[in-house]
């Protein structure tokens, strides 16, 4: 079967495109290499030495024997995607091609405009190319559990069933994000849906947790093969940046109290949660949403965590409640839904003493590429 996966020089499609190789894909990249541009331009890098993306297939043929089609190109380019699109003929389209960073969308006007143009126009792209020449391949489109925001109510998986003045309907979820670039996922959503209603398309909405960890299978195999893992202030997440910061002796950065509670997910879930979903296909017409996560944490929960791992291999960690840069509740109800992967056959691999080990003996392993000074966050969602 033929898969492209878009974005796939990035974190999580990087994994991704590896492993599904190594189960028999026949697999192809499209990445614009944006993203080593960005970290470039913010003067960050990932914390391991990722080679590029040219020398990464290669030597990942050198080891398998398996090929990978590469494309460089921009998805906004209309014209170079459904080139790229008729020349490899896709049965599936994974599409983790975007600016992933809340942070990064609520720089400024520009950032926040460039944005939502990168998302949901490469979308919106997307659904015309497949319209135009695959109206049968399934879009794996990768959201984010943060388009629901912190309801007080349970989260369901897309879908909500609702009473009103007697009538009753199954409706999208209530949506809710907490930054401009959480929004351009919600736009993407309804963009999606309805081209599914309209053209008869079908996709899958992987409202994808915070992921952790850096080692899969296959990104383990070789040195040449490392996948990228962002600390800074910008594009490091929460666990993957505390457990950094533990190595190289700075304070776990908290935000506020710490109440924050979000979905999480090893990166060897995420890589199995793409496999599940392009081998169970949405039906014809079909807007599919799956919630992406394994556990739920609150921040500080996780900060202690890597605070008695750390200790336990004798690195001293201090904790922070630095004031929080972002207009989110850092106390509140979260409890979201994540039974449909599980039932299609997830075996999840839970936060465990070994993984946190594991992670924070890696950052260790790299932390003389580390700058200090780009931990703390700079970026402010306050009107100032
Ligand atoms: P990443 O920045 O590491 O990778 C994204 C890749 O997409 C990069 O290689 C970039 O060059 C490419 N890209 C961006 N815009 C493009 C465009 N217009 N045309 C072609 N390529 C483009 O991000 P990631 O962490 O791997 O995240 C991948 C996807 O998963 C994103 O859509 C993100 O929203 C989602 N997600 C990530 C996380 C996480 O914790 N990392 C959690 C939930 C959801
Ligand atoms: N946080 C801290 N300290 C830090 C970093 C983060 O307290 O050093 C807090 C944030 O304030 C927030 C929570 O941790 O409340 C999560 O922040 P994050 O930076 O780990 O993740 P987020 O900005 O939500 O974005 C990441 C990915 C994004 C994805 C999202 C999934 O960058 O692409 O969509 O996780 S989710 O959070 O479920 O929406």
């Amino acid at each position: 079967m033929k898969v492209i996966v878009i974005g796939g020089d990035g974190y999580c499609g990087w994994a991704t495109a590896l492993h599904l190789s190594n189960q028999g894909y026949d697999v192809g990249i499209l990445d614009n290499l944006s993203r080593r541009y960005w970290d470039s331009k913010l003067g960050v890098d990932t914390l391991t030495p990722i080679a590029p993306i040219q020398k990464r297939i290669k030597r990942w043929q050198e080891l398998t024997g398996k090929t990978i089609d590469l494309f460089v190109g921009d998805i906004t380019d209309y014209s170079f995607l459904s080139q790229t699109l008729r020349q490899f003929e896709p049965e599936a389209i994974v599409h983790f091609g975007e600016q992933r960073s809340a942070p990064y969308s609520m720089i400024d006007r520009e950032h926040a405009v460039f944005t939502q143009v990168n998302n949901v126009v490469g979308t919106l792209n997307i659904l015309y190319a497949m319209k135009e020449d695959f109206p049968e391949a399934h879009l794996v489109k990768l959201g984010t559990m943060g388009e629901y925001g912190t309801p007080n109510i349970d989260i369901e998986e897309g879908y909500i069933t609702i009473e009103h003045n007697g009538r009753k309907d199954t409706l999208p979820y209530p949506k809710q994000p907490g930054s401009f670039y959480h929004l351009s996922k919600v736009h993407d959503s309804h963009n999606i849906h309805f081209a599914c209603k309209i053209w008869g398309l079908r996709a899958t909405d992987l409202n994808q947790g915070v992921v952790y960890g850096v080692l899969t299978e296959e990104t383990g195999m070789d040195e040449m093969l490392i996948n990228r893992l962002d600390y800074d202030g910008v594009f490091g997440t929460a666990l993957n940046r505390f457990c950094i910061q533990a190595a190289i002796g700075h304070p776990l950065t908290v935000y506020g109290k710490g109440g924050q509670t979000r979905g999480f997910l090893d990166i060897r879930d995420t890589v199995r949660c793409i496999d599940i979903a392009i081998k169970n296909p949405a039906e014809e017409g079909k807007f599919r949403v799956f919630n992406q996560f394994t556990e739920l944490f609150s921040i500080k929960d996780l900060a202690e965590m890597v605070q008695k791992a750390g200790q336990a291999i004798g690195l001293k960690v201090e904790i922070d409640n630095l004031d929080n840069p972002r207009v989110e509740l850092d106390e509140h109800y979260f409890n979201a839904k994540n039974t449909k992967l599980l039932d299609l056959g997830l075996q999840p691999h839970y936060l465990s003493d070994s993984l946190l080990d594991s992670l924070l003996n890696f950052a260790e392993k790299y932390k003389g590429r580390v700058d200090k000074e780009q931990i703390l966050p700079t970026v402010s969602w306050h009107r100032k």
